[in-house]
């Protein structure tokens, strides 16, 4: 059995921690805590170390789901999460004020462990933007054109485990694994 670390990252709201929930075939562990000062306006709790979820793929693979914190004031658990990843999902809410943004600098963090791997971006919260899916992604394919880049881009709702579920899949099947030993090539 193959064994998939995935890291999901992006900024704080995005969806991080509700999406690993939507699709966890265990029960999802978290590190929510309440939020405080100016957080406190976004929302009622944000995680300050990591969620862990598993996803069984089929009968060869299970995914190892790890969400990271958004809030950069935590991001020395970035790092840490981000070893041995097999792959990184970045999350952005599209409704943020600047999302590209929000793109690059997960990019730029993660960039280590993208290099070793691959990436996939899911954008969230376009349901309340006013954009269709195919609107919305546009923006986002523009920068990375710009940037030389060609990772795949899911519009998802991360409350949809349905939806979060094609987007976990495409990203493990970007994964390579050798035939006799399952390890990623
Ligand atoms: N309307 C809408 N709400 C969404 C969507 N995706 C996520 N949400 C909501 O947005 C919020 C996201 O919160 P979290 O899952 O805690 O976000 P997070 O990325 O883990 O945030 P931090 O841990 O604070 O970095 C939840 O209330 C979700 O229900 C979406 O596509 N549309
Ligand atoms: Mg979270």
């Amino acid at each position: 059995m193959a064994e998939l670390k995935i890291v999901i990252t992006g900024c704080m709201g995005a969806g991080k921690t509700t999406a690993i929930n939507s699709i966890s075939d265990t029960p999802l562990i978290a590190t929510d805590v309440g939020t405080t000062d100016e957080a406190r306006l976004e929302k009622d709790t944000t995680t300050v170390a990591m969620d862990y979820g598993t996803l069984t793929i089929d009968d060869d693979r299970v995914v190892y789901l790890y969400g990271t914190p958004g809030q950069e004031r935590f991001a020395h658990m970035w790092e840490i999460l981000a070893e041995g990843a097999l792959g990184v999902v970045i999350l952005l809410n599209h409704r943020r004020e600047d999302p590209l943004a929000d793109l690059e600098i997960y990019l730029e963090n993660f960039q280590q462990a993208i290099a070793n791997s691959t990436a996939v971006i899911g954008i969230t919260h376009v349901d309340e933007s006013g954009d269709t899916d195919t609107t919305a992604v546009t923006p986002y394919y523009d920068y990375m054109a710009r940037h030389g880049l060609d990772y795949p881009i899911f519009p998802i709702d991360a409350r949809a485990g349905a939806q979060v579920r094609v987007m976990i899949e495409a990203m493990a099947a970007m994964i390579q694994l050798d035939e006799e030993t399952d390890e990623a090539v």
